[in-house]
């Protein structure tokens, strides 16, 4: 894995619901995000926070809430996170709430378009965020990335990539969800993503799901993680806004970022919606950093 390491922090909630994901990227730090890592052998530069708009907390137009400021906020991402890309670097995502999934991710397939590199996407989060304009209840785009990213969603974020799609539904592993609207749902079947929904999780365990989510990888594959920390079972991580009971444990998150860690292809992240605002003394901070190490190869078992 590369150990250069880059933090980009984008404190928006500008797709959200709810406000409080912006501060996000300073509870990661204040819970020793960059350090922890260093003290790993990697080699971090935080490269502090990106500048976008204000969140106007207006209601949607179009079905579309914030619309003209999510796509400034994902060029703003889409750019930073290529430019390490290209410097050779493995940049972090700080959110921000999930939106951004689709600056970054866009980022990663343009930089796997030029490099000629596959693409594996895997998408830890309890929703699908597959909704549209036309599906979703709120207008709340946090809930539409991975739509936008397959192409289905507005002209301005389908287009951000550069490419259109930005991503073959094919490359996307889902895990964990556990809440999908009922139009959403058609729409992911009819897409062909594949699922690990919490009921495979129980079924099969977190170690088939993982076996299978990384299944075909190879030497030239690009492995991004995009870590919606809703992911989590709201007993383990209560700072977010849009909790879902039911999900994996601490240790099942472990084990599944443990099992990513040793496949050794994770080559970018995301770390999204986090909210300080909704967590109880940074403990879901502190737990997200815990999770990243693991990520990163810290073993918390009796194994080198
Ligand atoms: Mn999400």
């Amino acid at each position: 894995m590369n150990k250069r390491v880059s933090l980009i922090g984008a404190p928006t909630d500008i797709g959200a619901g709810s406000r409080g994901a912006s501060m996000g990227p300073e509870a990661l730090r204040v819970a020793n995000i960059g350090p922890i890592l260093q003290s790993h052998g990697l080699e971090v530069i935080d490269r502090g926070n990106l500048s976008g708009p204000a969140n106007p907390w207006q209601t949607p137009v179009e079905g579309y809430r914030h619309l003209a400021e999510v796509v400034e906020w994902n060029r703003l991402v889409h750019e930073a996170v290529h430019a390490e890309l290209k410097g050779g670097r493995l940049p972090i995502l700080l959110g921000g709430d999930h939106c951004l999934g689709l600056g970054s991710i866009s980022a990663v397939a343009r930089h796997c378009r030029e490099a000629g590199k596959k693409l594996r996407v895997l998408w830890l989060d309890a929703h699908a965020d597959f909704n549209t304009s036309d599906l979703t209840p709120s207008g709340n785009i946090h809930g539409m990335p991975v739509a936008c990213l397959c192409g289905y969603g507005p002209k301005e974020l389908v287009e951000i990539g550069g490419h259109v799609p930005a991503v073959s539904p094919k490359w996307i592993r889902q895990i964990g969800i556990r809440s999908v609207d009922a139009g959403e749902k058609r729409l992911v079947h009819e897409a062909g993503l594949e699922v690990f929904d919490m009921r495979y999780i129980d079924e099969m365990g977190m170690r088939h799901t993982m076996e299978l989510a990384l299944a075909t990888l190879d030497a030239n594959t690009h492995l991004h993680v995009s870590f919606d920390v809703d992911f989590l079972d709201p007993d383990v991580a209560p700072g977010v806004a849009t909790t879902v009971k039911g999900g994996p444990t601490y240790r099942e998150a472990q084990l599944c970022m443990e099992m990513i860690a040793d496949c050794g292809a994770m080559a970018s992240l995301d770390v999204m919606e986090l909210n300080p605002a909704l967590d109880v003394r940074n403990a879901t901070a502190h737990v997200a950093v815990d999770l990243i190490e693991s990520l990163f190869g810290k073993s918390t078992l009796m194994r080198a």
